[in-house]
């Protein structure tokens, strides 16, 4: 398979991707307690929902993160062997991939792997004119299932890149199989950079994510909003409210959205009830300490190489060390 989709900025979302959202959205509805998966928060409403929560005062990650990988590039970029590809993982815009590609002169090729093709496909045209010397792949895929590598770049080195505490959507145990799938799509010996938040004083943690503005409030409704486009729901935002808080004995920040009455909704034929304050739980965002982070992965296979960090976030190079 080469690049997929390379002609359709915005196609509309694959009879299979539907089938999938819907399956999962249903079941997350029936559950109990109520639950939604975060990796549908990312259609085009939603990725630039996020781009704005990137700009916000109180959303410190991502500004940690890009100074931590501008001013650490050149120790980085000394850890990718020669010719490589660089794989990223959730790419959303290339940002953060940018400060990697200007500072590794090893890269040859990029290979940005997201759900969403929207942004990737923008951003393709736009990274092949500023890098006219990388070759640009992308492969719109759910990134923690395994796809089908462009045949060009198959024969390259590859390097991973998994940045914006991603990592921390998940369960340990899904960390832990994401980190191994990663192994595997990356072959032996390969480096990892990975970003990954740290546990902090919560004073600083909760408004990152109860922003003033309430830039997080429309990004979590956006999921309910996405469900009435795409799977004719008939979701009342105004009868949800945002919530979001620090759970202390898992290390993790939640979001909920809270039915703020009792109310019948409709998602693709089906009839949710809902109580007074019932929630659907959205995210979570686990945060880690870098040795926390050091020992989840080694179960996983990988061993730590180096490790950048300001106090508030942590940006790990991780080396495969076992045959997948
Ligand atoms: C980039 C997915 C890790 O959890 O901080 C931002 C997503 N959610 N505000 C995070 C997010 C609410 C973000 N991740």
């Amino acid at each position: 398979m080469t690049t997929i989709a390379q002609t359709a900025l915005r196609a509309a979302p694959s009879i299979e991707f539907s089938h999938r959202f819907a399956a999962e959205v249903i079941a997350g509805l029936s559950a109990k307690p109520k639950q939604l998966p975060a990796k549908y928060f990312y259609d085009l409403a939603g990725s630039a929902l996020f781009e704005r929560i990137t700009q916000l005062p109180e959303y410190y990650p991502t500004r940690c993160e890009v100074a931590l990988l501008r001013d650490n590039a050149p120790a980085i970029a000394s850890l990718f062997p020669a010719n490589c590809a660089l794989f990223e993982f959730g790419a959303g815009s290339s940002k953060k991939a940018r400060i990697l590609l200007g500072a590794a002169a090893t890269i040859e090729a990029y290979v940005p792997v997201d759900i969403s093709g929207d942004f990737l496909q923008q951003d393709a045209s736009q990274l092949r004119r500023d890098f006219p010397h990388i070759a640009v792949h992308p492969v719109v895929a759910d990134f923690t299932r395994p796809f089908a590598v462009p045949a060009p770049i198959a024969g390259l080195p590859r390097v991973g890149f998994f940045p914006g505490s991603t990592i921390g959507n998940f369960e340990h145990h899904e960390a832990v199989e994401f980190l191994r799938h990663a192994g595997g799509a990356l072959g032996a010996g390969a480096v990892l950079v990975i970003g990954v938040d740290l546990i902090k004083d919560i004073a600083v943690m909760c408004p990152a994510y109860n922003d003033a503005e309430g830039v997080t409030a429309k990004f979590n409704l956006n999921l309910l909003a996405r469900i009435n486009r795409e799977l004719g729901g008939n979701f009342d935002l105004a009868a949800f409210e945002h919530h979001a808080c620090y759970n202390r004995a898992r290390n993790r920040i939640e979001m909920h959205l809270a039915s703020v009455k009792r109310q019948k909704v409709r998602v693709n034929g089906k009839t949710v009830n809902f109580r007074l304050g019932e929630t659907i739980h959205t995210e979570n965002s686990y945060k880690y300490t870098i040795e926390s982070f050091q020992a989840l992965a080694q179960g996983a296979g990988w061993s730590p190489l180096n490790v950048w960090s300001d106090g508030l976030f942590s940006v790990h190079a991780i080396r495969r060390t076992d045959n997948g």
